[in-house]
């Protein structure tokens, strides 16, 4: 009898139907590539994959996706890829969303998923403005950035993800930048394929609200930026950086949460039925 070859995914395999609505030369889109391009490199089945976001426009990326999908709440993104991940935990669970999601309304989700630790890879698409409400700063806004929705800026220092992803426990830290879909991808696949709770803040312009970023393209810091396993080194590295190094920053060891370490959750739900009856 022959033997039925393996399927092998592209990039395209983890696409769906649906065509991304998001503005024209947004960096969402070559993020959205990126994204389905580290799956193929990991040859991911689409079935054992869970893309989870909260709301914004680049929150949209799971409906693009052929994976399984859930577009939540704003801000609770990673209270729901926390919670799949703990129930399922074959699957690999990417959570996805931008600066406002993850780090205003979602901030204190943000450090305390650092902190768990849980084996699972998150993605900021960094834009430092609020793009689907329309404009307005978010926590990583710069304080002299002057529209008309905060005139002279609003001078309030802006949120650093990196060190507070560090700082919090994160075991891999990154930075990648979406004019460099190649690169994004082999990062994100890093970031999959490391254990515990990865952060990777993707510099994704918003070319509607902040046309001026088309010029990060120019201002980025391509790699080799040596990954290292010193927090301490990794820390320096990203105080006194530009805000534009791109590469794997911080690699660590930490062990993910506990009940992952089995590949089994600790407790099933017939053990948590029982613990709870009356
Ligand atoms: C509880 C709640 N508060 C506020 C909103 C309105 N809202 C929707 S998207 C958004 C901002 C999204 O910005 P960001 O996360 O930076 O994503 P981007 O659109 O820039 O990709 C806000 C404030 C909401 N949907 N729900
Ligand atoms: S408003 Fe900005 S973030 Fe939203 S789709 Fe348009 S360019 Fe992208």
């Amino acid at each position: 009898m022959n033997e039925v070859a393996p399927v092998a995914f592209t990039a395209a395999s983890y696409k769906s139907d649906y065509k991304p609505i998001w503005c024209p030369g947004c960096g969402d889109f070559t993020v959205l590539s990126a994204i389905t391009k580290a799956f193929a490199i990991l040859q991911l089945q689409p079935h054992q994959v869970g893309v989870v976001s909260g709301i914004g426009c680049s929150s949209r990326i799971p409906a693009y996706t052929s994976c399984y999908g859930f577009h939540g709440v704003h801000g609770r993104a990673l209270a729901a890829g926390t919670g799949l991940k703990v129930a399922r935990p074959d699957l690999t669970v990417l959570v996805a969303g931008g600066d406002g999601d993850g780090f205003s309304i979602g901030g204190n989700h943000f450090m305390h998923a650092c902190r768990r630790n849980v084996d699972m890879t998150y993605i900021v698409m960094d834009n430092h403005v609020y793009g689907m409400t329309k404009g307005q700063a978010s926590p990583t806004t710069e304080p002299d950035w002057d529209n008309k929705l905060s005139p002279g800026g609003t001078g309030i220092r802006a949120f650093h993800p990196l060190v507070i992803a560090l700082a919090s426990g994160a075991n891999f830290v990154a930075r990648a930048f979406s004019g460099d879909p190649n690169g994004t991808a082999e990062i994100i696949a890093q970031g999959i394929r490391h254990p515990g709770f990865s952060f990777i803040e993707v510099l994704s312009p918003c070319v509607t609200f902040r046309p001026e970023q088309r010029e990060w393209k120019s201002v980025v810091h391509p790699p080799p930026v040596e990954p290292t396993d010193d927090p301490a080194r990794a820390a320096r590295r990203i105080m006194t950086d530009d805000g534009f190094n791109i590469g794997v920053l911080y690699a660590g060891s930490r062990n993910p949460y506990p009940h992952y370490r089995s590949g089994k959750p600790k407790y099933t739900v017939e053990d948590l039925e029982t613990e709870f009856e009356l």
